[in-house]
């Protein structure tokens, strides 16, 4: 980073600082992971100078025959990693893969049934500022009160209700399986035809360790950056009959130029996905995610729907006298990265809630495991009880740099960064 260094020191000593904090704090954001320094290298290249409007073979720039490479092999490591039979690699994120299904699919007014956003959904699922609630006509669905999971026979009877033209699978913050083939059956039924958005899942289906969504419906969108471990991007799998239609709508529909250097890190985080490696990788993240509620749950925390299938749970303070707003302000204070979230009819709003969304993606990749779960689900519930004790604190954040110093992470980085 010398360049970087001479050339302004501002932004060197942040980005410095940035990759101190990503080693020195304990990250349990759900949806956030640390990349390897293959994919850093491929983001931070000079593909990024390159204009690739257009498709591999057929762009508006001339000067594409590396680029076309970087693209192919992206395309085709996503086809093989989840099965599909075509995959736009170009979606600046998730939010613009979604909407290229959207845009590409439908028209203003129409009816979409998705995941409310007070039980799991995302804002791309219908939130009024979003461009989803403002443009279409969303109807959301929930949760059992009782069993906080889907609850399809209502999702069902909604379809049937409101004949949606879409009808949106996957969410941010939801704990459980979600059971695609049942979401295929009512959009036979009921003509809709499918989104889902694995975003949050999509390391867990690359892997196996959740059903994969890519048989059942018409439309796959994704992240690249959470537990698939890339770049942070989007892509868009469909079936064939599609292809051309979400080719139009990504470009020049949607977006202009391509991001090379991004699509170049998600050809290399896919590579690394179809290693053996990570597979086992993506079932310790489950594991850490089922420690982790198992420890908090013993401390008495009730952990929404009782428990976890994926990579995050959901826990519910609505009994402990403190909100996940001011929770996730001490948490932070002693070095422990949460969100404050929602949990099922919640009573707060969605700036205060009455819960914590807590994910093992990130710590795993550093190499947590059991153990450390319930070291840290201590840590937790220390803090959550002596979040007025100064002194407490301090020691609880010493703890937590001592644990998570045990797992190093981007050490050269730093090192390069002080020479
Ligand atoms: N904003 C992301 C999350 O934190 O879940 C979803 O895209």
């Amino acid at each position: 980073m010398r360049h970087l260094k001479k050339t302004d020191p501002q932004i060197y000593k942040a980005i410095l600082d940035e990759t101190r904090r990503q080693n020195d704090k304990l990250e349990l954001i759900a949806s956030e992971n640390f990349i390897s320094r293959a994919v850093i290298e491929a983001e931070a290249c000079v593909m990024t100078n390159k204009y690739a409007e257009g498709y591999p073979g057929r762009r508006w720039y001339k000067g594409c025959e590396f680029v076309d490479i970087v693209e192919d092999l992206a395309i085709e490591r996503a086809k093989k990693l989840f099965g599909a039979e075509h995959v736009n690699v170009q979606p600046h994120s998730g939010s613009q893969a979604n909407m290229a299904v959207y845009f590409s699919m439908l028209s203003m007014g129409d009816t979409v049934l998705a995941m409310d956003l007070r039980c799991g959904g995302h804002l791309t699922h219908g939130h009024i500022h979003n461009f989803s609630g403002k443009y279409f006509n969303i109807i959301g669905y929930g949760v059992s009160r009782k069993t906080e999971t889907l609850d399809y026979d209502q999702i069902w009877d909604l379809a049937k209700t409101y004949k949606p033209k879409m009808i949106l699978a996957g969410a941010s913050a939801y704990p459980r399986i979600i059971d695609f083939k049942s979401f295929r059956e009512i959009c036979d039924d009921t003509g809709a035809f499918l989104l889902v958005d694995m975003a949050h899942i999509a390391g867990l289906v690359a892997a196996g360790l959740h059903p994969n969504p890519v048989p059942y419906a018409e439309f796959v969108t994704t992240t690249t950056h959470k537990t698939l471990r890339g770049p942070r991007s989007g892509m868009i799998l469909c079936k064939k009959r599609f292809a051309k239609k979400i080719d139009a709508e990504v470009f020049p529909g949607i977006q202009g130029g391509p991001l090379m250097h991004i699509i170049a890190a998600k050809a290399v985080c896919l590579k690394e996905a179809l290693e053996p490696s990570f597979r086992k990788y993506q079932h310790q993240i489950v594991k850490n995610a089922r420690a982790l509620a198992d420890a908090l749950a013993q401390k008495n925390y009730r952990i929404v729907s009782g428990g976890t299938d994926n990579h995050l749970l959901l826990v519910d303070l609505s009994d402990k006298h403190i909100t996940g707003r001011d929770a996730a302000e001490v948490l932070d204070k002693v070095g422990i990265i949460v969100n404050k979230n929602l949990i099922p009819f919640d009573k707060e709003s969605p700036a205060v809630t009455s819960g914590l969304r807590l994910g093992t993606p990130a710590l795993t990749t550093r190499g947590m495991k059991e153990k450390e779960m319930a070291e840290i689900a201590e840590l937790i519930d220390t803090t959550l009880k002596g979040f007025r004790d100064g002194s407490k604190l301090f020691s609880v954040g010493k703890e937590v740099k001592k644990l998570a110093g045990g797992f190093p992470i981007y050490q050269d980085l730093i090192r390069d960064f002080k020479k």
